[in-house]
């Protein structure tokens, strides 16, 4: 073979291996796709507690508790359970309904209970006799039919596994009545059934959308053979936060809110909350505590309008009914989606924030408002935007264009008296450019201090505002001096400044340099190990002038490259020395 046909040969082998690699690199992207355009999903709670539905020998889960407890709140023996649980037989069950449910509401994805914590599966496991098929009169595979007709009507299937928690296995967490914990064989648990469970609903009910883990692991390695089960047996299948030990670094493709939880701000990551149409996941007939059609619709853009996703759960009675009620809301959830979807499927978070009246989405050059509340003199005024406005219309009248304000930067959008929807009225901005924000420096009152942190910060490179569980959030995943997070103040006070760092760090981080810069001033420091996970210690910087008024840009990071996270970052603080001088040390 001549030198230049072996180049050639070579060269192509190069570019197969890179279109290869491109490919690779473009699946691992395109996993997120799904999950950042269609914002809102149907969880499922299902098992034998709804046959429960609260009560237990006239003992009774009030209302805003968890129905799917029952078990472990009245601490019914696994035989009484067991004995309870032969007598599931959901004949009214049609999974079509539940799908064209979902599809009604606008929801895209359905995530139903596999298995939840009281060990009972809800699809035929060869693995545990414990389950729908073989333990009830009804002998259908519940999953199985719920995947079918999702798949008929477009909705994207996913499951709910319980995987540390069992109260039916002796090897499980949870059920301390029944077994003594200092028995427990976990490994043996995870071995034999959740393991083997999760191969099971991998295997048998085509691709999944997600599993959804919940109630964390003991130990990453543990959480990392989940993962990797997930990923040998369907590596587009999404992963969620609850996979891992709650306590270390976060795994999973996405991070869930606490149940019902919502942030108070934008994160750097995807996100979820998983929410109650009443106060209960699984069915209770003592709640009937319903959020009403307006209310679920303004969570919806809430959320969306922070970049997450909703997961709303329906709670189906022990025949294979789901509550009227719930029925009934959805129904007119999904009339306002039928009309609005627009503003909310494959938008991204609001960059201004929150407005009086309500929120915000954005999608290419559009901005949708969403007001909650008609202003009384019928302008809406949207203060922030850093685009030229074009134009304005309401999202169901789209020829009409309505009038454009402007005053002291301000712009305002002048309504007309009709088409108003109580719920949530969508009004579009077309604007010039990707929807930006205006730099909203952070101000101080008298004598306050500067409090920065995660909610008013930008950031850069890898750095990244994520959550850590307890609704608390902080900056990690920075690793490089181009890693940083920064704030612009406004100093009205010129003068002397305490300046203290609120982190954690864990060992291998510590040792690390980073700087903290203000304006010209550069102060460098090492990281101090804080203990564990997510132990957040204050560190005294020292004092620092900033001698004028005006703009000043705060900015951290690393200044050496180095594989560890610098830190958990949580907030730093500029104080003014008079008032701690004063009052003495604030801690
Ligand atoms: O599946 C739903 C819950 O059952 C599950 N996550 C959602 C999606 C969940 N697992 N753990 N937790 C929720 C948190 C546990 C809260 C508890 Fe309690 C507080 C357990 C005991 C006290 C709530 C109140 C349940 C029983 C009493």
């Amino acid at each position: 073979m001549g030198h230049r046909k072996v180049m050639r040969i070579l060269g192509l082998i190069v570019l197969l291996v890179c279109a290869a690699l491109a490919g690779g690199i473009a699946a691992a992207q395109d996993k997120m796709e799904w999950f950042r355009h269609d914002k809102f999903g149907m969880f499922v709670h299902w098992g034998p507690y709804s046959l429960l539905a609260g009560e237990w020998k006239g003992q009774r889960t009030p209302a805003g508790d968890e129905a799917e407890w029952i078990m472990q709140r009245f601490n019914i023996p696994v035989n009484d359970y067991r004995q309870m649980a032969h007598g599931l037989n959901p004949v009214k069950f049609d999974a079509n309904r539940f799908a064209k449910l979902a599809k009604v509401a606008g929801m895209k994805y359905l995530v139903v209970t596999a298995k939840h914590h009281d060990g009972f599966a809800m699809y035929h496991s060869k693995v545990s006799g414990y389950n729908i098929v073989d333990w009830t009169p009804f002998k259908r595979d519940i999953v199985k039919e719920l995947a079918e007709a999702c798949r008929k009507e477009g909705i994207r299937f996913c499951v709910y596994y319980s995987h540390r928690e069992d109260w039916d296995d002796p090897g499980g967490y949870g059920n301390h009545w029944d077994y003594d914990p200092a028995k427990k064989d976990f490994e043996k648990y995870l071995r034999e059934k959740s393991m083997p469970q999760l191969r099971e609903l991998l295997t048998n009910y085509g691709p999944l959308g997600l599993i959804w883990f919940d109630r964390g692991i003991d130990t990453t390695e543990q959480a990392k053979r989940f993962i990797d089960l997930v990923h040998e047996l369907q590596p587009q299948c999404l992963i969620n936060g609850r996979i891992g030990n709650y306590g270390h670094e976060l795994l999973g493709d996405y991070q869930n809110m606490n149940d019902n939880g919502m942030p108070t701000g934008g994160l750097d990551e995807y996100w979820e909350t998983p929410q109650t149409l009443n106060g209960t996941w699984g069915y209770s007939k003592f709640d009937q505590e319903w959020k009403t059609p307006a209310n679920v619709i303004q969570r919806l853009v809430e959320i969306v309008s922070k970049g997450g996703n909703y997961l709303l759960n329906i709670g189906p009675m022990a025949d294979g009914t789901i509550p009227a009620p719930s029925v009934a809301v959805l129904g007119q959830v999904g009339e306002w989606m039928q009309k609005n979807g627009e503003s909310i499927y494959g938008t991204s978070a609001c960059p201004v924030g929150q407005f009086p009246w309500g929120r915000c989405t954005v999608k290419g050059e559009r901005v949708f408002l969403h007001a909650f509340q008609r202003p009384a003199d019928g302008v809406l005024r949207v203060s922030g935007l850093r685009n030229e406005v074009r134009a304005a219309y309401m999202l169901q009248a789209q020829d009409r264009k309505l009038e454009l304000l402007k005053q002291d930067g301000v712009t305002g959008v002048r309504l007309p008296a009709q088409g108003w929807d109580s719920a949530a009225t969508v009004v579009v901005l077309e604007v010039k450019g990707k929807p930006e924000a205006e730099p909203k420096p952070i101000t101080q009152g008298s004598d306050s201090p500067f409090h920065l942190d995660y909610a008013g910060c930008e950031t850069a490179g890898r750095a990244m505002k994520r959550f850590n569980r307890d609704g608390k959030f902080h900056i990690g995943r920075w690793t490089n001096p181009e890693d940083q997070v920064s704030w612009r103040l406004l100093v009205s006070q010129p003068g002397r400044y305490r300046l203290r760092v609120r982190y954690a760090a864990r060992a291998e981080s510590a040792g690390r340099k980073y700087a903290v810069e203000l304006g010209e001033q550069r102060l460098e420091n090492t990281v101090e190990a804080t203990g564990d996970w997510y132990q957040y210690k204050s560190f005294e910087l020292g004092i620092v002038t900033l001698a004028n008024k005006g703009p000043l840009k705060v900015l951290i990071r690393p200044t050496e490259a180095g594989k560890q996270n610098l830190m958990y970052f949580e907030s730093l603080t500029l104080e003014p020395e008079t008032v701690s001088g004063r009052l003495g040390r604030l801690d």
